[in-house]
Parts: C-alpha cells; sequence; structure tokens
C-alpha cells in the first residue's frame, strides 16, 4: 500500500484524486489531507479517508479540532505545517493539489525526502522551475506531473532518449474566447469567462485559460519538467481536448496522447506509474468524434500567450513575476475591480519594469513575487 498525502484535497483535482483512491482502496492509503478553508469538506473527507493528519488555514484549525473531536485526527495549520507533512517519513507520494506559490515549500521538503512528488499545481514549477528540477536530481526525488498536457508529454516520452527529442506540440483547447472577436473582451463578464468549454476547473485557472496564460505557464513548466527550450515547444490550438499533447522526434514521428477529457485519468497514472490500473471512464468513439481541429494560436488576440512564453526564455525572476501579477490580476477581476483586458495590461507593465539576472536563488525568486504583488496592487489602485 502506499500512503499519500493530498495538498488541496477540496478542490477540483483533489476531489478527483480521492475519487481516485477510492476505487483503487486496496493500494492507496491516504495519510493526509489539507485544504485551505473548506472546513465542511474536509470533514467528510476526514470521516471516509481516516487520515492521521489534516490541515486549514491558521483562523479555522481551532474550529476543525472542536469538530473532530471524536477521531484521533491531528488538526494542523496549512501556513506552518505543509513543509513538515510533505516530509513525513510515512507519506510515500505527495499529491500537490493546491494553488498558489506557497505549495513551493512543501514541494521542496517532499523533494528533499527523495518522495514521489505528484504536482497539479502550476506555479512551484513556473516560479522556481530550475531549482525544483536541479533538487529532485540531487535527492533522487521522481516527479510525474497531473496536469493532462505535461502527462501526456511525459507518457509520449517515456523509454525514450532526451536527445531524440525535436519538438514537443503543447495543445491548448484555446479557452472560452476562441471564437469571439478581439474587439468584444472589453464587455466580457466573470461569468461569461467562467465557463469553459472542456474542463471544470478552478476559477483562477479557467481566467488563465481564456487568455491563454495558462498555456503559457504550460510551457514554462514544460521547459522544466521535460528540460527542453522553449523554442521547441510549440503551442496548438486543438479546441476538442482529445489529444492532450504530443512528442516529436528527430525522425519525424509524432507521438501523442489521446483521452476523454476527464482528470481521474492523468491523476490515476501519476499514483500508479509506472503501472497502468482499470479506469470506470468511458473509452473515446472515434465514429462519433470523427474530426479533430488544430490551428495555430492568436498572439495579437491572446497577448499574454506570448508574454509567458517571454518571460520563460528570459528565465531568471521573470516567470515569478509574471505568475504574481497575474495572480493579483486575476483576482480583482474576479471581484470586479478591473476589466478583462486589464488583466494583461496590469501583468505586461510589471514583467516589462523588472530586472532579473538569468541565475536566480530561492530568495530572489520569492523578492521578485512579492515586489510583483505590490505593484500589481498599486496599479489596480490607481
Ligand atoms: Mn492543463
Amino acid at each position: 500500500m502506499k500512503k499519500v498525502l493530498i495538498l488541496g484535497s477540496t478542490g477540483s483535482i483533489g476531489i478527483n484524486a480521492l475519487k481516485v483512491i477510492e476505487r483503487l482502496n486496496d493500494k492507496f492509503k491516504v495519510v493526509g489531507l489539507t485544504a485551505y478553508n473548506n472546513c465542511g469538506l474536509l470533514e467528510e473527507q476526514v470521516g471516509k479517508f481516516n487520515p492521521k493528519y489534516v490541515a486549514v488555514s491558521g483562523k479555522y484549525v481551532a474550529h476543525l479540532k472542536k469538530k473532530l473531536n471524536s477521531s484521533k485526527v491531528k488538526v494542523l495549520n496549512v501556513d506552518n505545517d505543509l513543509g513538515f507533512l510533505a516530509s513525513l517519513k510515512e507519506v510515500d507520494i505527495v499529491l500537490i493539489a493546491m494553488s498558489g506559490s506557497a505549495a513551493l515549500i512543501p514541494f521542496l521538503s517532499a523533494i528533499k525526502e527523495g518522495k514521489v512528488i505528484a504536482p497539479a499545481n502550476k506555479e512551484a514549477i513556473v516560479i522556481a522551475g530550475n531549482i525544483i528540477m536541479a533538487e529532485a536530481r540531487k535527492y533522487n526525488a521522481q516527479i510525474i506531473p497531473i496536469d493532462s498536457e505535461q502527462s501526456a508529454i511525459f507518457q509520449a516520452l517515456e523509454g525514450r532518449n532526451k536527445d531524440e527529442l525535436k519538438t514537443i506540440h503543447l495543445t491548448a483547447s484555446g479557452g472560452v474566447l476562441l471564437n469571439r472577436p478581439r474587439n468584444s473582451f472589453d464587455n466580457l463578464s466573470i461569468k461569461e469567462i467562467l465557463t469553459h468549454p472542456r474542463w471544470k476547473m478552478g476559477k483562477k485557472i479557467t481566467v488563465d485559460s481564456a487568455t491563454l496564460m495558462n498555456k503559457g505557464f504550460e510551457v514554462i513548466e514544460a521547459k522544466w519538467l521535460f528540460d527542453v527550450a522553449v523554442d521547441k515547444i510549440n503551442v496548438v490550438i486543438h479546441p476538442e481536448a482529445i489529444i492532450h499533447s504530443m512528442a516529436e522526434f528527430v525522425d519525424g514521428s509524432i507521438i501523442a496522447q489521446l483521452a476523454v477529457t476527464d482528470m481521474r485519468l492523468p491523476i490515476q497514472y501519476a499514483l500508479t506509474y509506472p503501472k497502468r490500473f482499470a479506469t470506470k471512464l468511458e473509452s473515446l468513439d472515434f465514429g462519433k468524434l470523427s474530426r479533430m481541429n488544430f490551428l495555430k494560436p492568436d498572439y495579437n488576440k491572446f497577448p499574454s500567450l506570448a508574454l509567458a512564453i517571454e518571460a520563460g526564455k528570459k528565465e531568471g525572476s521573470f516567470p515569478s513575476v509574471l505568475n504574481a501579477a497575474d495572480e493579483v490580476a486575476v483576482e480583482a477581476f474576479l471581484n470586479g475591480k478591473i476589466k478583462f483586458t486589464d488583466i494583461y495590461k496590469i501583468v505586461e507593465k510589471i514583467v516589462c519594469q523588472h530586472r532579473s539576472k538569468k541565475e536566480v536563488n530561492l530568495k530572489q525568486i520569492i523578492d521578485a513575487d512579492k515586489w510583483a504583488r505590490e505593484e500589481a496592487l498599486k496599479l489596480i489602485k490607481g
């Protein structure tokens, strides 16, 4: 039995991860679950999976302790204790389903203990991919991505020699704005942005999918995860989201991973790797599918994608600044404080003001994050 810690068990990835574990309950034991403020659902999950540890935001710790009085579960604080949880001897796999750069601390702790890490979280690898990958090599920790595109690339590259890789074709559904004219973007409502055609996800990532910033983050992520130059990563719009990404080799052969759009599949693969087990998911029906479409991304319509690719090329603390400014701007949009098109304007302005060396340490990354957040808040207020 593999022992699993899930950071962010009440979000959509966390909920799906627990569904996978429930089906494969003879193979996995949940050791710890963490959430931010969804105490109700966390409580339910504790009842079902009986973990040894849970963690929530500091202000809810006392409340949750009271609620879970009768069980033996230890209640910890997500603001301070994630590093401790991720480094526990009794944990084999750390599944990082929480969002935000706060995942960086438990990510690095898990690496130092040589654990298997299954990240769905983007921010940690986007802002500190070079440090994460160097540490993972040093401590022999295995990183098996959950994000559907990274999982597809991981699967396509399995057993291959890296020198044989020519291009990664990173697919994108194109988001909710694919067929909307750019001149209508200014008046887009929050509700219109939050209806993603293919995937059900959290709000922040759904907005990032609409701007294609999410795809830009994935370019940066793929660069670090698979050690390939940004120039070798080609973004392809594929609205059906059936091909989850592809690897093209030097001989011109392309290996793609295809499946129904259901996150339980890449989650299960990350947990059971290198084995595969049956799922209850339906098979792709090619007869019904009949066609798949592909097109080039429109960088003028979606400038966030170009900005992210540029930040990925420049390295240093640029990805950190990009991520932090985007997080603040998207939140302001979701709170009705700025227009949809202001998201890009704010992020672009801050990235352009930033200066960074190519090589940066963890402190410089965190300082850049903090600086970008402050600058973004100033712009939003002004
Ligand atoms: Mn994705």
